[in-house]
This record gives structure tokens, C-alpha cells and sequence, in this order.
């Protein structure tokens, strides 16, 4: 194809328009059906590309990377099996709201339709779980299309775009321009949002923040924090977001994560106004749609989203308010009520007896199982000693239980986490965020069964981190030889009949410097505090294998408890 004297190659446009959207990392798994973008990326050295070893672990890394950035996250992969694989990290953007664009091979436009090598129709394959989904035959609609699933990508819920790109395509000769980044609308809260907000909460003695979303990222913990000193708010943090608010401020109420004990979310639902600010308001964080209560709350409802399609599509809301939650936190932080008001001395009563609660439930009180280590014992002894601006990264699964209820969380920090429950989001996750701030502390905490789900992405960060030791990751893996949630869900429902959720395990240790990084193996609770000393001392990256105990199978709750229906 022709297209003038200024003709470029498809493939350079794209280029071209991926750094006008401020790309300056792609993680990727080659393909010989995009070898035109790669080719086009060797004259990028502005983008890093970085080659994972699996398109879920790039896919992942693209996730966490949008995480810290707030801009999309951008992965490459081949067609067919490489998207495939990539479509748990598609599925998890959506559960997590995470801007994403997906870049996927395709075989040539004369082929389409024919059932051709690795073929699929990606409309179909993931138009379920991503915003939008292009396949762009005719190159020069290429930036146009860029631009629109940056901007889908990145506005109201924030989640996937998939753009299919045959392989054919990006070879062509096109005259069309990089279109610039397309604005993204944000509503403000007006004055009567901010009234109406302070009318309810003049009737409240005990009002109850669940802050998410934007609210609890660090651009917004400042403003949260304003708001709720400035009105007696309790504050409880939405699932995975438990850096958003000081862990050990008086107004913190707690969080609303997996397996919470009963009276810990009793005393939270006796809130008689819910407000809640940028929080989808999901399963995990409702405590399975009881706080608040669907559809029906057991108590008025404000909540505060960036997306109008999200609010009152569960619960009947007293008050929607389809703004952006920073601002309204700064909003409502600056309007202050008049001191003196009759209700205070409730809600300090109020806020008194949930901070008490949440600042019990995070003391650590060791066990001593026979089996192996307490790994809740680690996991304190490393919340002692870390950075107080440690990137703390959890994996899925019952270990993150020990992380979420004993690290002292303050905004300092950054969690990384997956709303949406993946297993192997940790390695990849670390090797993001090592990229991504270096200097910074990264620690993340993995099952012995996601470690070698995507384990292996340990040898992008050695890559990668080549001149700066391996990338400085710290990874702790919790080896209880076991799929532990799993088994615990077994033994409450199914006593004693273990089956498909026994483990036998590589010696992580020695796995980890076959890679090229230190290996520490924690046996013994003695062991843990040089343990911690040597990991947080080294420069490089770290394996610590710690063989914890199976009978203290999560945070809450041990074998025997199960068996005895407890
Ligand atoms: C990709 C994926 N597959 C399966 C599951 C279901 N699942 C949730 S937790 C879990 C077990 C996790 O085991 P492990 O990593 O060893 O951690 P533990 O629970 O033992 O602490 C499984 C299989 C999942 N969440 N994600």
C-alpha cells in the first residue's frame, strides 16, 4: 500500500503514538506475529521493553506497573496461545479497575476467518471481561485507535482494552498523525453535593468511611485523612487497600478484607451512615454484601464514585454522587462543621471503641505449632524492621491474611495486591515495582503455590536488573506444602479428607540462586530475626524459604479449629 511522500511504516506510528500516551515500559512475550512492532521498538531506547517468561507474569507486571503509575499499563503478546495466557491479567484489570492495553499479534487480514495458525476471534474471546476490543485492519486508523483504548482504558471504572494488530498491518505505509491523548472528564462535587453530604452526617453519631479507589491511593490518603479528623469519621479500608489510612490512627476502624473475624465487622456494621468513598463497594469489601446490606442498607448510604454506572446498580443509595473522591474528601474536609454539635461526644465514643478493636486484632500473640513456623511470626518480625516506605506486595492466598493483619500500614507504604484474588500476581508484581522505584524497599509475601505459578518471572528481574543486583527483590514465600485456603475451605466443609491440596515443594532456597539470587531458609522461629537482618541488609534479590506450619493454617484459625467447627 501507498500513502504519499510522508509515509511511515504502521509499526512506527505506533510507536510514535504509544510514547505521545506517555509509554515508557512494555512487558512482553515475543511473537513472530508482531515482529514489525518489535522491530519499530529497537529505534525506542526511550521504551523499555521488558521480556517476561510467561504473558500472564507480563501481564501482571503490566497491572502492577498501572497500579504505581495510574497511567495504563501496557504488555504485548503473540496471538492465540500468548493471549491466552495473557487473559488472566485482562480479567484481573477489570476485577481491579486497572487501566491496561493489551497489544495482540495477528495473523495476516488475507487470512482472518479461516480458522488460520493460532487464530482467534478476540471480539468474542475476551469481550466479556475487556471495556473494548479492536482488530485494526486498516493501518491508518491505527492512532486513532490507540487513543481510544488509552482513554477507555483510563476513564470512569478504569479497566482492559485489547487491541488486535495483523501481523500484515503494522508493514504498512501510512500518512496518518499520532492523535494526541484524548481528554479524560472529571467531575468536581458541587456546593449542595457537599450540603447534602453534611445534612446526613449532622444525623450520624455513628458514621461509618469505607474509602477505596482513588480515595486511598497516595494522592488521596492526605484528603481522607483531612476529612475524617475534620467530621469524627471512623475509616475502614476497602479489601487491598489497607495503606490508604494509618493502621494506628484513632479514627481508623479497620478493614474489610477475607476472613475478618464476625465481631470485628458486627461492630463496623453498627455504623448508621455509610459513606462510601471511592470504593466499588465489591463482595469482599461489603463482607458478601452485608455492609453495606444489598440491596437494601441497614442504614443510609453516600457513596462517592468516579463512575455514575457504579452507583445504585447494587445498592439503594440515600445519596450518589458521581464525582471524583479526592475532591470531594478535599470538599467536605474543608467544610467544617460547627464544633460543640451535640452528636461529637458519640461519635468519639464510637471511634474510640472500633480503633480499640482494630488495634487488638493487629497485636501479634506468637504460637507455637509443631509443625513449622508461625508465619504470622515472620511477618511481624518484618514489619518491625522494614522501610517505612516499603512496597508490600501480597500474592493470593491464606498467608496475605498474616500481612494484612499484622503490618503496621501506614501511607507511607504501597500495597500491591489483587482485588481479584490471581494467584502469581507476587514475583511479577516485585519485579514491576522494582523497575518502577528503585531505591525503594520491595517486599513481597507468596505461597509456596503461587511461587511456582510465576516463580520464574525471578529471572526477567535478574535480567532486567542486570547493574542493579538482580532488582533488589525480597521474596518471602510462605511454604506450608500446601494450597492452604483451599485446604482450610476442605476441612470446615469436609473434614480430614484432604484431596488435591497436598504439595511437595523444590528447595526454594537453592531454586532461587540457581537464578543468581540469595537464598535464606527459615526453619526455626529462632531463625526468623537473622533471617530478617540478612534480607532487608542484602542488595540484591532474595528468596526466604520459610517452612511454616500447616496446623496454623491463616491468621485466624488453625487445623484443629476447622475439625472442631470452629
Ligand atoms: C490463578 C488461580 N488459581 C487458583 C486459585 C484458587 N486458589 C485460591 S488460594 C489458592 C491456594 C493458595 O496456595 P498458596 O499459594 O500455597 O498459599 P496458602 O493459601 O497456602 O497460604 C488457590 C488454589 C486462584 N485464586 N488463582
Amino acid at each position: 500500500m501507498t500513502a504519499g511522500t510522508n509515509a511511515r511504516r504502521a509499526a512506527d506510528v505506533m510507536v510514535a503514538s504509544l510514547r505521545a500516551h506517555g509509554v515508557d515500559r512494555i512487558f512482553c512475550v515475543p511473537g513472530e506475529s508482531y515482529l514489525a512492532l518489535l522491530d519499530a521498538l529497537h529505534d525506542a531506547p526511550d521504551i523499555d521493553l521488558v521480556a517476561a517468561r510467561h504473558e500472564g507474569g507480563a501481564g501482571f507486571m503490566a497491572l502492577a506497573d498501572a497500579k504505581i503509575t495510574g497511567r495504563a499499563g501496557v504488555c504485548a503478546v503473540s496471538r492465540g496461545p500468548g493471549a491466552t495466557n495473557a487473559a488472566i491479567a485482562v480479567h484481573m484489570a477489570e476485577q481491579d479497575a486497572v487501566p491496561l492495553v493489551l497489544l495482540i499479534g495477528q495473523v495476516a487480514r488475507a487470512d482472518l476467518g479461516r480458522g488460520a495458525f493460532q487464530e482467534i476471534d478476540y471480539g468474542q474471546a475476551f469481550g466479556a471481561i475487556a471495556k473494548g476490543v479492536w482488530e485494526v485492519r486498516e493501518a491508518e486508523r491505527l492512532p486513532e485507535v490507540l487513543a481510544r483504548a488509552f482513554h477507555l482504558a483510563l476513564s470512569e471504572t478504569p479497566g482492559p482494552c485489547v487491541i488486535a494488530l495483523p501481523e500484515d498491518m503494522l508493514s504498512d505505509a501510512v500518512a496518518a498523525e499520532v492523535v494526541a491523548p484524548l481528554p479524560l472528564a472529571q467531575a468536581s462535587p458541587s456546593a449542595r453535593d457537599i450540603e447534602a453530604t453534611i445534612a446526613l452526617l449532622a444525623e450520624s453519631e455513628r458514621p461509618l468511611v469505607i474509602a477505596g479507589g482513588r480515595a486511598t491511593e497516595p494522592a488521596g490518603r492526605a484528603a481522607l485523612q483531612a476529612a475524617a479528623e475534620a467530621h469524627d469519621l471512623a475509616v475502614a479500608l476497602a479489601f487491598k487497600r489497607q495503606d490508604g489510612f494509618p493502621n494506628d490512627h484513632p479514627n481508623f476502624a479497620g478493614y474489610l478484607g477475607f476472613k475478618i473475624p464476625p465481631a470485628q465487622v458486627e461492630a463496623m456494621a453498627e455504623a448508621d451512615l455509610v459513606l462510601a468513598v471511592g470504593a466499588r463497594l465489591n463482595d469482599t469489601t461489603t463482607q458478601g454484601y452485608r455492609l453495606p446490606r444489598a440491596p437494601g442498607p441497614d442504614q443510609p448510604l453516600i457513596h462517592v464514585h468516579p463512575d455514575p454506572g457504579k452507583i445504585g446498580a447494587v445498592f439503594q443509595t440515600t445519596l450518589g454522587l458521581a464525582v471524583d473522591p479526592v475532591a470531594f474528601l478535599e470538599a467536605l474536609a474543608q467544610r467544617v462543621p460547627a464544633r460543640g454539635h451535640q452528636r461529637v461526644p458519640a461519635r468519639q465514643a464510637w471511634l474510640a471503641g472500633l480503633s480499640e478493636r482494630a488495634r487488638a486484632l493487629a497485636a501479634y500473640i506468637p504460637s507455637d505449632p509443631s509443625d513449622g513456623v508461625d508465619f504470622g511470626a515472620v511477618v511481624a518480625a518484618l514489619g518491625r524492621s522494614a522501610a517505612a516506605d516499603a512496597v508490600v506486595i501480597t500474592d493470593a492466598g491464606n498467608f496475605g491474611g498474616w500481612v494484612h493483619r499484622h503490618w503496621p500500614w501506614q501511607p507511607g507504604n504501597l500495597l500491591l495486591g489483587l482485588v481479584g484474588g490471581a494467584m502469581g500476581f507476587g514475583v511479577p508484581a516485585a519485579v514491576a515495582a522494582a523497575l518502577r522505584l528503585p531505591g525503594r524497599q520491595v517486599l513481597s509475601f507468596i505461597g509456596d503455590g503461587g511461587m511456582l505459578m510465576t516463580g520464574g518471572e525471578l529471572a526477567t528481574a535478574m535480567q532486567a536488573g542486570r547493574g542493579r543486583a538482580g532488582g533488589g527483590l525480597k521474596l518471602i514465600v510462605s511454604n506450608n506444602r500446601s494450597y492452604g485456603t483451599i485446604r482450610l475451605h476442605q476441612e470446615r466443609d469436609y473434614p480430614r479428607r484432604v484431596s488435591g491440596t497436598d504439595l511437595a515443594n523444590p528447595d526454594f532456597a537453592a531454586w532461587a540462586r540457581s537464578f543468581g539470587a540469595e537464598g535464606i531458609v527459615v526453619e526455626t522461629e529462632a531463625e526468623i530475626a537473622a533471617a530478617v537482618e540478612r534480607t532487608l541488609a542484602a542488595e540484591g534479590s532474595v528468596v526466604v524459604d520459610v517452612r511454616s506450619s500447616l496446623e496454623a493454617i491463616s491468621a485466624y484459625t488453625t487445623l484443629a479449629k476447622l475439625r472442631g467447627g470452629r
